[in-house]
């Protein structure tokens, strides 16, 4: 074993009696890392007492799991290295330089709570100084975005100018730092190793070799249920032994110089690049779940006893006595001090300012950069002056007859006019060429994973299933267009830690009606990031989903609406362009924007005659929130988006033609803001208001258009508002089935009329 001279600073009484080091650990080291154990341990003590006093309104501790997050904390570096720890890490935070004052400060529910500013439960880790990335109480969430965020790591180093700021875009907002060789800690308890997003995240973090340390803090429990029930076999490491390029540790958890040395291991392998680490550290669990737990109901005394024997702060308490590294004085003697502090803080924090009331819309979105702002409102450059009119999707019409996608020819016409999966492409094509923060990854996207062929000419190269991406990676490499696994929480979720860490990931969902296995990470993760950190962290991730029927053929699994699902979704921005050129516009905005965007793509529209326009330029912008007036007129108002709006034109035009109604047309384009100002003044103009969408009619985005309409306009309507919408059921295969579901022409049509005559 290695010795060192006695640390100086170490006074009498305190006194190290030896010059040993414990596996590279110091006398003082370990004196610190008792200082911080017994400090984690007396802040949830103290809680607990608040709670009890009814000061504080819940509360989780990280007893029991107090060694293991002081040795990662002492291996790893704060504001160097990336931290997405979970919520039993308190003596990891305070070990990083987070102080048990802001940890009081977020039991109370201060305004100036770190973490949260009084939004999240107490626990949940954010200290941006410290790079401790904000979590939520969704156990496995954060195991993807760790990945993401490594791997942005790895992209900035091979990407330097990257970081860059630049004026006129969410880059001007997003500081973006990097070492190049920086690890990013992960941890989660034993019972989220159930979930599919750790295995998803294990398989990147592998197949990608990234530098990033799982850490399952396993104290044998998830609430009460018991990690034989979790996991086959009883043992994470054994299921997960057969990963490639990992480094494996298992250890006692409790013991903070074995945690120690196997950090030293782990970390040491990461930072060479040899890939990731995971340490499988046991430990116990001594205070149950959280303090609306008693575990006494499922755990009987004897087990419990025999884990208290195990308690790191004791273990540790008698190893520096054995040691002779403190003796009973010093002990004291820190004990006391701490105890004092934690009394000081304890008061300041009872008596810190509580957030007032009209905050809470404060970080739903950026404060920074409205994307319904003037800024977004560019015009599109004459033809001859856009500098790519011509990508490689192709401008031929979707034969309806067959959606899928390997059979649409991709030969461009000669026409200017380009259809919205040529506009997509070629909008996608020259921000890439602006911005080099973006990264387009999703299944398929990728020209062809196996780049040899690409360069050998073997082959053209895919382009994603409806080729919107097409060309992209063979101009911009593999390491900025590449394929993901077929995993969408993988696709989310990694985007949301690569924007968190400053990078403009611009991911696809290939189908709308796949969106669901990310559907935690859009829910609760990418469009309350900023909110829940009180603005501390943000991530301005684009999801590009192609979405929608009228695909003859379609059915259940290629059909699917559901936007109001995301529009319910505070913190997301939903667009749904109808035609080319808004598709265009409102995707460039989408990207230079700083909120997270759900970019909605009708298949139907990709290669549709109608809405085909010139590509218009590299800065064509649409601001969101505001709706495109399609037609003029008086008679009444229809309010629309996405693939209705030609079908509801084609209504609207028949119904003046025979029966001399003017139909004013509203396209919304954007669904999340949306332009209530051109509805309430054409709703005001003509007093009759119709809302068309696909999506089944119940519940759907119409609802809430209608409810507002009834509402706020009540004395300007001379008719009911109307609805017009898919029927309460799934879209059906057979074209009979489909056509009796989806709202057609002749369903709006009648809709119209009936209004009109009402
Ligand atoms: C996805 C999800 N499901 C359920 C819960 C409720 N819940 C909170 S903690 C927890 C148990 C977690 O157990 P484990 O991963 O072993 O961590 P531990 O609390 O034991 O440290 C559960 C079920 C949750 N927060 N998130
Ligand atoms: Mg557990």
């Amino acid at each position: 074993m290695a010795t060192t001279k006695v640390d100086p600073k170490l006074n009498e009484g305190d006194i190290a009696k030896t010059a040993k080091t414990y596996q590279g650990l110091t006398s003082q080291q370990l004196i610190d890392a008792y200082r911080m154990m017994f400090t984690s341990r007396r802040v949830d003590d103290r809680e607990i007492l608040l709670k009890r006093q009814q000061k504080v309104f819940f509360q989780i501790s990280g007893a029991g799991h107090e060694a293991v997050g002081v040795a990662a904390a002492f291996v790893l570096k704060p504001g160097y290295d990336w931290f997405y720890p979970y919520y039993r890490d308190r003596a990891l935070c305070l070990a990083l330089g987070a102080t048990p004052y802001e940890m009081l400060l977020g039991a109370v529910g201060a305004a100036d709570d770190p973490n949260s500013g009084g939004r999240q439960m107490p626990s949940h880790w954010a200290y941006p100084r410290l790079n401790v990335v904000t979590q939520s109480s969704a156990t496995g969430t954060q195991i993807l975005q760790a990945v993401g965020c490594a791997e942005a790591g790895r992209y900035l180093a091979q990407h330097p100018n990257a970081a860059r700021k630049a004026e006129g875009d969410y880059r001007q907002f997003k500081d973006v730092h990097f070492q190049g060789d920086e690890i990013t800690y992960v941890s989660l308890g034993d019972g989220t190793t159930s979930g599919g997003e750790f295995w998803e995240a294990l398989n990147t973090a592998s197949n990608r070799r990234l530098p990033v340390i799982f850490c399952v803090e396993d104290n044998q429990y998830a609430i009460s249920v018991p990690v034989e029930v979790q996991t086959s076999g009883g043992n994470i490491s054994r299921l997960v032994s057969g990963f490639p390029n990992f480094h494996f540790e298992e250890i006692d958890g409790t013991d903070p110089v074995v945690a120690y040395a196997a950090f030293q291991r782990a970390s040491d392998y990461c930072r060479a690049g040899h890939g990731p680490a995971f340490v499988h550290a046991h430990v116990i669990r001594p205070y149950s779940h959280s303090l609306s737990d008693d575990e006494r109901l499922y755990r009987p005394d004897a087990e419990r006893q025999a884990d208290a024997a195990h308690d790191p702060v004791h273990r540790l308490q008698l190893f520096l006595l054995r040691e002779g590294i403190l003796d009973e004085k010093g002990i004291n003697k820190i004990e006391r001090e701490i105890e004092e502090q934690m009394q000081a803080d304890t008061d300041r924090a009872l008596e810190a300012a509580v957030p007032q009331p009209d905050t809470i819309y404060n970080f739903v979105y950026s404060p920074d950069l409205d994307p319904t702002s003037a800024a977004f409102e560019t015009h599109a450059a004459a033809p001859e002056t856009a500098t790519d009119g011509k990508p490689s999707a192709g401008s031929q019409n979707v034969n309806p007859q067959n959606i899928s996608p390997q059979n649409i020819n991709l030969q461009s016409k000669a026409s200017p006019n380009k259809t919205m999966a040529d506009l997509i492409n070629a909008t996608l094509r020259d921000e890439m060429r602006r911005d080099e923060r973006i990264v387009i990854f999703g299944e398929d996207v990728a020209d062809a994973s196996r780049e040899e062929y690409l360069k050998q000419k073997l082959i053209k190269g895919k382009g994603g299933v409806f080729k919107l991406t097409s060309g992209l990676q063979l101009e911009f490499g593999s390491d900025r267009v590449f394929n993901s696994p077929l995993a969408e929480a993988d696709i989310v979720g990694r985007a949301t830690g690569m924007a968190t860490r400053g990078l403009k990931p611009v991911v696809e969902i290939q189908f709308f009606d796949y969106i669901w296995p990310a559907m935690m990470q859009l829910r609760d993760e990418l469009p309350i990031i900023r909110w829940r950190s009180n603005n501390a962290f943000s991530a301005p991730v684009v999801v590009r989903v192609a979405i929608g029927g009228y695909l003859t053929g379609g059915a259940i699994y290629h059909s699917q609406c559901g936007e109001s699902i995301f529009t319910h979704t505070p913190g997301l921005r939903v667009v749904f362009p109808s035609n080319a050129l808004d598709a265009a516009g409102l995707l460039r905005t989408a990207i230079r924007c700083d909120d997270p965007v759900l970019f909605l793509e009708h298949k139907r529209l990709y290669r549709e005659t109608y809405g085909r326009a010139p590509y218009p330029g590299p800065d064509y912008m649409v601001p969101f929130g505001k709706a495109k007036i399609v037609q003029p007129g008086t008679g009444l108002t229809v309010i629309t988006y996405g693939a209705v709006v030609p079908r509801a034109l084609q209504a609207a035009q028949k119904l003046e033609r025979e029966h001399q109604v003017s139909v004013e047309l509203i396209d919304l384009r954007s669904l999340n803001p949306f332009d209530w100002e051109a509805i309430a003044a054409s709703v005001k103009k003509t007093n009759r208001a119709l809302i068309a969408y696909e999506d089944s009619l119940s519940w759907g985005y119409g609802a809430e258009i209608a409810a507002r309409i009834a509402d706020q306009l009540f004395h300007d309507l001379d008719a009911p508002v109307k609805r017009v919408a898919a029927t309460d059921t799934f879209v059906a295969y057979q074209p009979i089935l489909e056509n009796a579901i989806l709202p057609q022409t002749s369903d709006l049509f009648r809709a119209m009329k009936e209004l009109a005559e009402f």
